[in-house]
């Protein structure tokens, strides 16, 4: 929908303060036909706007949907550095895009962006993240801890431990992880992290950690390449979900664990990812770059590698792969 339209369509409506208004009446305040605001009434709805539409009366809002602006996830934020610094877009190419940028450019440590919709959302290597407006999260953390970059992956699984218990904590859910990436319910991905990096050759820059949660989608809302692969909360749970409240609970969580590996090491983040790993103990295929190992996969070395041990013994580590699960 062309912006000016959708500006004066909700102009129009909130002038109305909850009264009903004609199709009629909406054409001739915007100044287009009876068909064409009807299309913008169904834009409007799959953007997330309840609307009651009744014969002779016409259309009114009910509800408009919930935003993730900063005032929505400052109000009743409890952290002191991550997202006191927030860059709130409607819509976006890539919230990793932008935070890249904010990084170059020196932004202090914790700064958060997210966005209502991404574009162009990105998985690991060429992969797209599939990111529709208003019913996600999709947000980038840049993150400048004092270390060398081989550290960097293991900031995907602490970023990972505090989506889960965030995810159990306010909705009741309980997500596993599966190796190194993704989050799943019933081995539906509900969650993708993807961290990068900017460093010299002996420390770090800025770490970029981008979060994609399913949130408020409905199962036909995927796409049909995705039907069978992804899910999200609300499907899960059958009930929607406040976007802005879990975003502030993962913002909580995840300073929590950067506070605790800062101080203490991966040792306790370790124990803590294990327990939610879904992997571990399994048979599983690891798809690298460079070919496939199978094999039980062991556990996680202390700097967050895989351990695949094959039929002949021999344990293999495990950098970077996606992971099929054996049933
Ligand atoms: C990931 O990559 O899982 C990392 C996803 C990171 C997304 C966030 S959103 C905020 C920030 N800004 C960005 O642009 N990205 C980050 P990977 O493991 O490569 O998985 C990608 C694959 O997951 C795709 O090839 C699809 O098969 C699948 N996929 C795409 N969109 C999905 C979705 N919404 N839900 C579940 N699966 C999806």
């Amino acid at each position: 929908m062309q912006s000016t339209t959708r500006k004066r369509l909700l102009e129009a409506f909130s002038a109305a303060d909850g009264e009903f208004l004609s199709g009629q009446a909406l054409a001739e305040i915007i100044g287009c036909s009876r068909t064409a605001i009807w299309k913008h009434i169904e834009e409007l709805r799959k953007d997330g706007f309840e609307l009651e539409a009744v014969r002779r009366k016409g259309y009114r809002i009910i509800t408009t949907p919930e935003k993730v602006n900063e005032n929505e996830i400052r109000l009743g934020l409890q952290t002191k550095v991550l997202g006191q610094s927030i860059h709130y877009l409607e819509s976006t190419e890539s919230t990793q895009k932008i935070a890249h940028q904010l990084a170059m450019e020196g932004c202090p440590e914790g700064t958060l962006v997210i966005a209502e919709e991404q574009v162009n959302g990105r998985g690991r290597l060429t992969r797209t993240w599939y990111s529709p407006k208003y019913t996600g999260i999709w947000m980038s953390l840049v993150l400048r801890p004092k270390l060398p970059p081989i550290m960097a992956p293991q900031f995907t699984l602490i970023a990972a431990v505090a989506v889960v218990q965030a995810i159990e904590e306010v909705c009741g859910l309980y997500p596993g992880i599966k190796w190194p990436n993704d989050i799943l319910m019933g081995g539906r991905k509900v969650t993708g992290i993807l961290t990068e990096l900017q460093a010299d050759s002996d420390r770090i820059n800025a770490i970029i950690i981008g979060i994609g949660i399913n949130v408020n989608q409905e199962k036909e809302d995927f796409p049909e390449e995705l039907r069978h692969i992804a899910t999200s909360l609300f499907v899960e749970k059958g009930e929607k979900i406040s976007r802005a409240g879990l975003v502030q609970c993962i913002l909580l969580k995840l300073e929590k664990y950067y506070q605790i590996y800062m101080d203490r090491g991966f040792a306790p983040l370790k124990i803590l990812w294990e327990s939610y790993a879904l992997s571990l103990g399994k048979n599983i295929i690891a798809h690298t770059l460079t070919g496939k190992i199978s094999g039980r996969a062991v556990g996680i070395s202390d700097e967050g590698v895989l351990k695949v041990e094959d039929g002949n013994g021999q344990i293999h580590d495990i950098y970077s792969a996606d992971i099929e699960m054996m049933p």
